[in-house]
Formats: C-alpha cells, sequence, structure tokens
C-alpha cells in the first residue's frame, strides 16, 4: 500500500473532530486529554518528515509538564537536543488543525515546500510522562510514525530531559554520551560522585517529584550516588495526583511547601516539575519562616562556581547568565554588581533562553521557575580539556572538577536531576549549607497573579515582554502605578501555554508586591473589557 493511503487509512482512526483549533506554541501543544489523538498522531508523521529533512533521529515527548493531569501535550526535540525550530511551529499547527480530508495535501505540501526526500531513512525516539493518558496518546503517535513507515523507538517513560538526552547520544553516535538509561545515571552520578567524594557525604535531600515520571527516574539515580547523597523521594506517585498542592511550579507560585512534605531548618528540600525539567529548593530559616531558591538562586550558584574555578585554573572564558523578566531584580543585581558577570533578559520561553546562551563562552541559563541549564561554545570546552594536560597541583584539580561538572550537565535542556546534581556538588565544594546559599542574595519580594480575559490575544509586547504596546494606554497606566512603589516592577504578558494573562510585581515587603500585582491586575480587567 502506498504510504499516504496508510496514513488516510489510520487517519480514520485518529480522526479530527473539528471542534476547537490548537497551536504549537512554547511548550509543543497542550490541551485537555481527551481532545488530543488526532493530534499526537499527525505529530507523528510530522516528526517523520522532520527525521528525513534532517538525516537524523527526531523526538516526540508526551507531556504537559506541570499542568494538571487531566492535560496533555506533546513536543518534537530536534537533533541536537533542542525545542522544535520555529519556522516548523506553523507547519505543526497547520498539520494538527488540518481536516481529515485535508489530511494528505496538507502532508505533501510540506513535503514539497521543504523539499523532503520521501525515500530517505526516518527515525524517531518517543518518550513519555505518567499522565493516565499518555500511553494511548503515545500510540497514536507511533501510528502517526509506522504509517509513514519510519523508524520507531519507544522508550516508555522519560523525564523531558532524558529524552533530549537520548536524542543527543544518538545523532552523535555516542560522543555526547550512551543513548540508554542506564548510561544517562552513570554519566551523571560518576562524575557528581567524583566531584564529592572529595569533600565528604553531602547528607540528606528530601525530593518532591510533583507524583511524576521524576519519582521513578530520581529513584533510579539516588542508587548511584548513595554514598555520597541520601536522596529520600516523596510524592511519588504512589499515593496523589500529579502536580496536584505539589511540584516546582506549585512551590514557586504559592511560595510554600508542597504537601506530603515535612520541613525543618535547615533541611534540604527541593520540587521537581511533573515532567522533571524544573528545579526548585527551599528550607525553613532560624525563624522557621520558608525559603525558596529558585532558578534564579540556582544560576548565581552555578555562574559563581564556574567563574572561581575557571579564575582559580587560569583559563580565559566569558562566563554570562540569560534570564527572563520574571528573574528577580536582586538576582540581576547581584550577578551584575557583586560576581560581575554580565546578565541579558530574553522573552519567556527555554529556546530563547537557550539561544542567547550560545553568545557566552559558557552561558547559564534560567527561568525563575527553576528551568535551566549551562551551554559552552564547543571551542571553550575544547580549551578546558585541552588545559588539563597543560596543568598541575591546584590548577589541575580545578580543571578535573570543571569537566566533572561539564559531564554532570544535561547541554540539551534544563534537568531537574543533572542540576540537582550540580547544585549539590557545588553546595559540598563550598562547605555550604542551604542557608548560606539563601543569603546568596536577598531576593524583593514578589507576586505573580494570572488574569482570566476575553481574549489574550490582544496583549502585545515589546523589550523581552517588559512592556505593552497594546492595549494602547494600558502601559502608561501601569508605569504610573509603578512609579508610587519602592523598588516596583510590574509587568504584564499573555501566557503561551494556558488561557491567561499573567502579572508579575515585585517591590521592597510583601504588601507592597501583593498591593502593585493586585493594582496591575486591575488595570488588566479594566483594558480587557
Ligand atoms: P507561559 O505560560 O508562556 O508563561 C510557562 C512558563 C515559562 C515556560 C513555559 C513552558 C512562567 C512565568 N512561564 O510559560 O517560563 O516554562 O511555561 O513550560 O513560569
Ligand atoms: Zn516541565
Amino acid at each position: 500500500m502506498e504510504v499516504y493511503d496508510k496514513v488516510r487509512k489510520l487517519s480514520e482512526v485518529h480522526g479530527n473532530p473539528c471542534t476547537s483549533k490548537i497551536t504549537y506554541g512554547t511548550a509543543g501543544f497542550r490541551a485537555k486529554a481527551d481532545t488530543l489523538d488526532h493530534v499526537f498522531f499527525r505529530m507523528g508523521l510530522l516528526s517523520v518528515l522532520r527525521s528525513k529533512l534532517k538525516g537524523a533521529t527526531i523526538g516526540l515527548m508526551t507531556t504537559a509538564s506541570h499542568n494538571p493531569e487531566c492535560d496533555n501535550g506533546v513536543k518534537l526535540v530536534d537533533p541536537m537536543g533542542e525545542m522544535l525550530e520555529e519556522s516548523w511551529e506553523p507547519l505543526a499547527t497547520k498539520l494538527a488543525n488540518a481536516t481529515n480530508d485535508e489530511l494528505v495535501d496538507v502532508l505533501q505540501e510540506i513535503v514539497s515546500s521543504q523539499k523532503i526526500d520521501m525515500t530517505a531513512q526516518a527515525s524517531v525516539f518517543a518518550g513519555k510522562d505518567t499522565r493516565p493518558s499518555s500511553e494511548a496518546l503515545g500510540n497514536a503517535a507511533r501510528d502517526g510514525v509506522m504509517a509513514l513507515e519510519a523508524h520507531f523507538t519507544d522508550f516508555g517513560l522519560l523525564t523531558t530531559p532524558q529524552l533530549h538526552y537520548m536524542v543527543v547520544c544518538k545523532n552523535t553516535h555516542g560522543k555526547y554520551g550512551e543513548a540508554t538509561q542506564s548510561g544517562y545515571y552513570k554519566k551523571l552520578s560518576e562524575a557528581f560522585n567524583k566531584i564529592v567524594a572529595e569533600n565528604g557525604c553531602t547528607g540528606d535531600l528530601i525530593v518532591d517529584c510533583a507524583n511524576g515520571v521524576g519519582a521513578p527516574k530520581l529513584k533510579e539515580l539516588a542508587k548511584l550516588v548513595s554514598s555520597n547523597l541520601k536522596i529520600h523521594v516523596v510524592n511519588d506517585g504512589t499515593a496523589g495526583k500529579l502536580n496536584e498542592g505539589c511540584g516546582a511550579d506549585f512551590v514557586k507560585i504559592q511560595q510554600r511547601a508542597p504537601n506530603g512534605m515535612e520541613l525543618g531548618a535547615n533541611k534540604r528540600c527541593a520540587s521537581y516539575d511533573g515532567d522533571a525539567d524544573r528545579l526548585i529548593y527551599f528550607t525553613l530559616n532560624e525563624k522557621e519562616q520558608f525559603v525558596m531558591l529558585d532558578g534564579d538562586k540556582i544560576a548565581a550558584l552555578i555562574a559563581s562556581i564556574f567563574k572561581d574555578l575557571l579564575k582559580e585554573a587560569g583559563i580565559e572564558l566569558e562566563v554570562g547568565v540569560v534570564q527572563t523578566a520574571y528573574a528577580n531584580g536582586s538576582s540581576t543585581n547581584y550577578l551584575r554588581g557583586t560576581l560581575l558577570i554580565p546578565v541579558s533578559c530574553t522573552k519567556t520561553g527555554v529556546k530563547h533562553l537557550h539561544h542567547r546562551a550560545k553568545d557566552f563562552d559558557i552561558g547559564v541559563y534560567f527561568e525563575a521557575n527553576g528551568h535551566g541549564t549551562v551551554i559552552l561554545k564547543p571551542e571553550a570546552e575544547e580549551k578546558i580539556r585541552e588545559s588539563a594536560g597543560k596543568v598541575e597541583g591546584v590548577k589541575q584539580s580545578c580543571v578535573s572538577t570543571l569537566l566533572a561538572y561539564i559531564d554532570m550537565i544535561n547541554q540539551c535542556v534544563g534537568d531537574a536531576m543533572s542540576d540537582m546534581l550540580v547544585v549539590e556538588a557545588i553546595l559540598s565544594t563550598k562547605k555550604w549549607s542551604i542557608q548560606d546559599w539563601a543569603t546568596m542574595y536577598t531576593e524583593l519580594p514578589n507576586r505573580q497573579l494570572k488574569v482570566k480575559v476575553a481574549d489574550r490575544s490582544i496583549f502585545k509586547t515589546v523589550n523581552a515582554e517588559r512592556q505593552l504596546t497594546s492595549p494602547v494606554g494600558l502601559q502608561e497606566e501601569i508605569d504610573s502605578v509603578v512609579s508610587k512603589y519602592n523598588n516596583g516592577r510590574s509587568f504584564v504578558r499573555p501566557s503561551g501555554t494556558e488561557d491567561v494573562v499573567r502579572v508579575y510585581a515585585e517591590s521592597d515587603t510583601q504588601e507592597h508586591a501583593d498591593g502593585l500585582a493586585k493594582e496591575v491586575e486591575s488595570l488588566v480587567k479594566k483594558f480587557s473589557k
């Protein structure tokens, strides 16, 4: 049977009910799970076209990250572990929304506009999170891949960053590592153990896995680092619901501990999100107050260790940090003013941060919500590797520590497990408690709100999403409200993943940050009518 006939036949099984339009956004497609069957089938098809075009393996991840359990989503991973190239997002949207009758025409249109050789080989790697709907949706994607007669490798349950890792390992023919789960755990744990064994056991760490896929995966990793770090997994999916009252997003937004966790002064606690690509730390201080260490603080910790190690090793490379507008103002000031590290600001969405981080020899990028990693220019990595054979003594040990950090980092994408080991290793080398880390700088109190509006597309932003150009007149009113607050800063942007407008506000006290957020929320409502 001709492949397009196969597509037609299977598209009857995975038909588009044409009840709503869906858009490929920052996090791929995300919606209620029971509306997505045809979308998954079609993303299976699209991943094959992309694979044929690139002559490389493409990743397909089934997850809706921190969204509620009833949602699901799909995103494609490009050959070097990056998010799907932006120019393909409209193609994905068009294919997902085509009627059943239009499907093959749209597919052929993509083949001809992208000049895809349909006789080329194709391979797709798939992974999924623990949502009840993930299995069936993953199978719909598999049907799409099979319809176009491509090679399909199903890894089953994986964290999002693990899938990115597998794709890169495969496409670099093992140079980045072995494309297996055991290869992943081995690479990370060996690097961690190497650094930490010299400094002694770092004690206990309690990790809330959001009742998601991070739980079984972290339990595997924990076994391999147990002599140097005691990891206790809570919210492991055996009792609670995914992302309900737990997980990195809950902790960050609610600014409080997740369910199922007992805090204590100086006790190290952390939360992952539902697909384990975000990481947030928290603890209680001596006054029993909740203290959160978010993506900004993780970035500051990692950037500082890289800067120190490079200096001690006598290697000249520039370390820079990339943030978004959600970064706390104190973190930006601390990085620039105290650590003397350059900071760039981009639009929300990791693909923007990842791209900008390439401007630096060593680019540390994190969203405040705990999603981020470190990337090195190949020349920078080479320079560090080369210096290993040329220096001695303390310098030599700094270079070998740097190389261990490089092995521990998942350069493909933000990775909660990898970032967590990096943080733990740094605390161990610096002999810092979580409280020492927390006092690197003090955050300005802040508040994030979601506002439901009739049409969020009327909100248009510029200047890395820090200012609005539409609705006309709203920005001026926000500016005027902000000017009344000490250290006030606030901005408004439409969410790319939820049907809401987000308001962010910070000021000198929590009361003021809350007040500013409320005032801006009222303005948003006023201009949405
Ligand atoms: P939106 O919904 O566009 O704000 C959220 C996060 C992003 C990013 C994406 C993808 C915030 C404020 N926004 O995007 O940083 O992580 O989800 O999951 O945290
Ligand atoms: Zn996530």
